[in-house]
């Protein structure tokens, strides 16, 4: 592979492009008419203009993305995540054209994308899964005899369904029929596939998933686990390695079962195995992302393995030069994502420019970022500007890092995440390691930050008034000049 195309945008583009550089392969942007002055098209040896801005006519445009990769000679694409990353029908056309697709197969990613698919592949290995039932469900007295044997609550799940969508909590047999029937419609306008299922209800689990990584040659391993129970409405906001809970014996035991999850799909490549983690510290499995996931840099902190270079070094075909017995967990990796959504209003998007954008450096800082100062967020993509990582050896290391990080980031222009990374990074909850996927539910109002904020007025009316005290004087000069001046006018 001596040049890849970057079918992506942002922050994991210019990631994907670092390794590819570093690795001595030449790289091609792909962009849409909002992202003529992105920081990726201009970091990449040569870019190609895909379209108007919608993602539908750019960055998911399959013909047009392949057709770029076509005109400037590219044997390889990586779809970072999002856009066609978790498309096969784009798998397949790519590998069809006569290019590598530098990710798994399309059969791989087909059964991973079908909850169902996913559970009857995995049915003979032996992987421990929520109770429920394993084929879909549309006759709501079949449901009700399900739920009774499962018992209350209960969880009606979309097969197509990802990231929470189109799920729905049922606590007792009065409310079965309508939310069935909910879900299903709700199932079929979101995925046009209505197949839904029954899970036994996990109340307060935490979310665990495992980064996996196997060759064409039938190697697979594993990279321990991410936290990544630090969610809102199903986007995660803060993600860590290694949990706080997970012992040894569960943390192999997990990895093993994420391990054989791979196998079952023949996969290739770099993916993430989920799991739920109860308050007994059972674990189930829940499904698989065939992509490389945002949260990846937590991984490489903690193992200091370069996830893209290994994705293109198995994509090539290459053996795993790698052994799961040589893999080891040293010290502790936060991920803050930093999105231009307001914490103080309800996360809605915060359109606009970064009028100031200031990097946080030093020891243990990683910024995975797409823009630079001056540039307008786009509104039709995602809001996420930048990934901020700390590293440490110890995860109280890891948070005091992440909090200086967050307090040397001046970004102005719009309002982030950002006051939301230091509420949980100071809030007892996370530094305690005792929290679950309700942990905004559970403690986040906009109080703690309007406080903060208040207090920081407040500094800077004082040292306003210091300095205009001790300065008086000369301040009055200046003023009287001033006042001259205009007088002159
Ligand atoms: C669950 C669950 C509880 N019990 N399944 C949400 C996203 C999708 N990947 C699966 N999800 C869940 N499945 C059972 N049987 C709770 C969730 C869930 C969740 C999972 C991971 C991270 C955040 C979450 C927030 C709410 C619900």
């Amino acid at each position: 592979m001596k040049k890849i195309l970057i079918a992506n945008r942002g922050e994991i583009a210019l990631r994907v492009m670092r390794s590819a550089r570093k690795m001595g392969i030449k790289t091609v942007a792909v962009y849409s008419e909002a992202d003529r002055n992105a920081a990726h098209v201009k970091f990449a040896d040569e870019a190609v203009l895909l379209g108007p801005a919608p993602s539908s006519q750019s960055y998911l445009a399959m013909e047009k993305v392949i057709e770029a990769a076509k005109s400037t000679g590219a044997d390889g694409i990586h779809p970072g995540y999002g856009f066609l990353s978790e498309n096969a029908a784009f798998a397949e056309k790519v590998t069809k054209a006569g290019i590598t697709f530098i990710g798994p197969n399309p059969h791989a990613i087909r059964v991973m994308g079908s909850k169902l698919a996913a559970k009857e592949a995995v049915r003979d290995y032996k992987i421990p899964m929520v109770p429920g039932i394993e084929e879909a469900i549309t006759d709501v007295t079949l449901a009700k005899k399900i739920a009774k044997k499962i018992g209350f609550p209960i969880l009606i799940k979309a097969s197509a369904g990802g990231g929470g969508k189109g799920m729905r909590v049922v606590e007792n047999m009065e409310e079965l029929p309508e939310q069935m029937e909910r879900a299903i419609s709700e199932a079929v306008s979101a995925f046009g596939d209505g197949s839904v299922f029954i899970e036994k209800y996990v109340t307060s689990p935490r979310h665990i998933e495992i980064q996996v990584l196997a060759d064409m040659h039938g190697n697979t391993l594993h990279l321990f686990e991410r936290e990544c129970s630090v969610q809102r409405r199903h986007q995660k906001v803060v993600e860590e390695a290694p949990s706080v809970v997970l012992t040894p014996e569960i943390r192999k035991a997990m990895g093993e079962a994420a391990v054989k999850v791979a196998k079952a799909c023949d996969y290739v490549g770099a993916g993430t195995v989920e799991f739920l983690l109860d308050d007994q510290k059972n674990f189930y499995f829940l499904e698989m992302n065939t992509r490389l996931q945002v949260e990846h840099p937590v991984t490489e902190l903690i193992t200091g393995v370069d996830l893209v270079e290994q994705q293109i070094k198995v994509a090539r075909g290459e053996h795993l030069s790698i052994k799961q017995e040589d893999l080891t967990i040293t010290g502790h990796a936060l991920e803050l994502r930093i999105y231009a959504e307001d914490p103080l209003n309800n996360f809605l998007p915060s359109i606009g420019t970064l009028e100031t954008y200031i990097r946080p450096t030093g020891k243990g800082v990683r910024l995975d970022d797409g823009y630079e100062e001056g540039m307008e967020i786009p509104i039709y993509y995602d809001p996420m500007i930048a990934k901020l990582v700390t590293y440490g050896d110890t995860r109280a290391e890891a948070i005091q890092i992440m909090l200086q990080a967050i307090k040397d980031y001046k970004i102005e222009g719009l309002a982030t995440t950002l006051p939301f990374g230091k509420f949980v990074c100071e809030h007892e909850a996370f530094i305690s390691g005792n929290f679950d996927t309700h942990f905004v539910k559970n403690y986040y109002t906009p109080e703690k930050i309007k406080e903060d904020k208040a207090v920081a007025a407040k500094i800077a009316a004082q040292v306003t008034l210091k300095y205009y005290l001790e300065n008086k004087n000369q301040l009055k000069e200046i003023e009287s000049v001033e006042s001259n001046w205009s007088n002159r006018k």
